[in-house]
């Protein structure tokens, strides 16, 4: 963390990006380390490709932009690119081709990633970004405001559903939430803000997704998939996910669940979740796409049927 902490006292301007379809610990990390930034009067660009689609962010829109300076007036003495809660440029879904003469500040917790970045504080074990950008701000001599707390502690929930995805490894966790509470922060306001909001219609599409689930290899592994009509049908307001895996998840003797959808014609963003010790980050990964051992994804050219398949061949051998 030394060298990361040393290189944003160093520069006095920063990109700060995190990856696309950004989730509320990509944004909250965004969003606190800009916000300890400018205290210092360091000047910040908050970068996203978006889209803001998860309810819970939408209202974070408007503070994102996805235009770049030009780089040529971007001196590599002063400015950085700090890439958050991912660890390579590919996954800002931005062509960042031609800043590669500034230095790179890596900030993540996934284990998967190019390892590129010439600064980076990237710990596995955190359960969300935000918590390693709160490691920053205590190492600073300024002290973490209300409004940083609130970032750092909605990432937290958004990336554990609210706790639920801790282990014991994580008892860490518990001194730093301890400190965020204490500048203000209510967690029964942030479960309201997570989890409320959703329209009906957003629930019925949840409905048919869940609907159409398939059960293979005995039940052990449960998939199902979303067309580009279900959106045409339901509006292009995001489902709720996070139930969506919750309710698959809880079926007995299930121990994958994979969803696939149909982002683009031809085109699928696919979601893998484990409750066993089957790594479908590593599985991700060979299509290369990420994440943890629990909860990864990838993007896919073909066909839902054409996934099936293959997914079908790999899951095969080991489930
Ligand atoms: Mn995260």
């Amino acid at each position: 963390m030394q060298e990361v902490r040393e290189a944003l006292e160093r520069h006095e301007e920063f990109l700060i990006l995190g990856h696309e379809d950004p989730d509320g610990d990509c944004l909250g990390s965004q969003l606190a380390l800009a916000s300890f930034l400018k205290r210092q009067n360091k000047a910040t660009r908050l970068i996203s490709h978006g889209p803001f689609r998860r309810p819970e962010i939408v209202d974070w829109a408007p503070l994102f932009t996805n235009k770049l300076p030009r780089p040529d007036k971007l001196d590599e003495g002063s400015t950085a690119l700090v890439l958050l809660d991912c660890s390579s440029l590919d996954r800002t879904g931005l062509d960042l081709s031609a800043y590669g003469h500034l230095p790179l500040i890596v900030i993540d917790h996934h284990a998967s990633g190019d390892g590129g970045g010439n600064y980076r504080y990237v710990k596995p074990q955190s359960p969300s970004t935000t918590l390693l950008i709160q490691d920053i701000i205590e190492a600073s001599p300024l002290e973490i405001t209300e409004e940083e707390a609130e970032y750092i502690f909605f990432g937290f929930c958004t990336d554990t559903d609210y706790f639920r995805h801790l282990e014991h490894i994580h008892h860490d966790v518990f001194p730093k939430i301890h400190r965020l509470m204490k500048r203000g922060i209510s967690p029964t306001d942030f479960h309201r803000r997570i989890y409320s909001g959703r329209s009906l219609t957003s629930q019925k599409h949840l409905g048919k997704v869940l609907n159409r689930t398939e059960s293979l290899f005995d039940g052990k592994l449960l998939f199902t998939w979303e067309l580009r009509e279900d959106f045409a049908e339901y509006g292009d307001e995001e489902r709720d996910s996070g139930t969506l895996y919750k309710q698959l998840q809880s079926v007995r003797g299930a121990l994958i669940v994979i969803v696939a959808k149909e982002s683009r014609p031809g085109e699928l963003s696919v979601s893998f979740r484990s409750s066993c010790d089957i790594n479908v980050g590593e599985i991700a990964g060979t299509y290369g796409g990420g994440g943890h051992p629990k909860a990864s994804g990838c993007s896919y050219a073909g066909s839902i049927d054409d996934f099936r398949r293959e997914i079908l061949n790999k899951f095969s051998g080991i489930i």
